[in-house]
């Protein structure tokens, strides 16, 4: 389903976005957990969208909310992703009720808003995992490869979060991800 910006009174993102649910079956192929909910461009859509589905920290644990720029798909096979990675958050178990749904919706904000000028264009989106043995808030970029824009990216972010004492923030490239995962490279 997707939502127009309607008209003057509503404030136009720089970007298109798509908001996607995970619900993480390991009895079938990951990539048909991915569920498109809702696009938008829109601050007023933003929020509406925002006030009206689960926190993060009330969802089940195995599920996953993202929010991509319209047209890629939440997945390191996506040609956005493909030679990208992610600054990747991992949260301790105590923090789901102290800080995920802030830091996640920080980490929203910051996307939608377009706080990371002049390396914008190597975003991609955001993922929250929920998680038993720990949360996990994920930044994706387009390249592993390009240093300045990583590093960039990364500070500007975790200056953004305030990161409260006890989260671990590191970046990891997507091609380790899926070596991690024991799948074969799709080249
Ligand atoms: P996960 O949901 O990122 O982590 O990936 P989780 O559930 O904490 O488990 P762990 O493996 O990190 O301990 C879970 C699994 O989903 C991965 O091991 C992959 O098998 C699969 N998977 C995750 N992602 C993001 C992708 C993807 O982008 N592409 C494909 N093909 N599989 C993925």
């Amino acid at each position: 389903m997707t939502h127009e910006a309607r008209g003057r009174e509503e404030h136009a993102l720089q970007n298109r976005w798509t908001l996607w649910f995970m619900k993480n079956e390991r009895s079938r192929p990951w990539h048909l957990n991915l569920r498109p909910v809702i696009n938008f461009n829109s601050v007023e859509m933003f929020w509406s969208l925002y006030n009206h589905i689960q926190p993060a920290s009330r969802l089940v644990a195995g599920c996953d909310y993202a929010v991509f720029k319209e047209g890629v798909t939440p997945m390191w096979e996506d040609p956005a992703n493909v030679a990208g990675g992610r600054w990747l958050i991992s949260l301790t178990k105590q923090q789901r009720h102290l800080d995920l749904d802030s830091l996640w919706l920080e980490t929203l904000l910051m996307l939608v808003g377009e706080a990371l000028t002049p390396y914008g264009e190597e975003v991609c989106g955001a993922v929250v995992s929920v998680r038993h043995r720990g949360d996990r808030i994920a930044l994706w970029t387009s390249n592993a490869d390009s240093s300045e824009a990583v590093i960039t990216i990364g500070r500007v972010y975790k200056r953004r979060l305030g990161l409260p004492a006890g989260s671990l923030i590191a970046y990891q490239a997507h091609v380790d991800s899926v070596a991690k995962s024991g799948q074969p490279r799709g080249d």
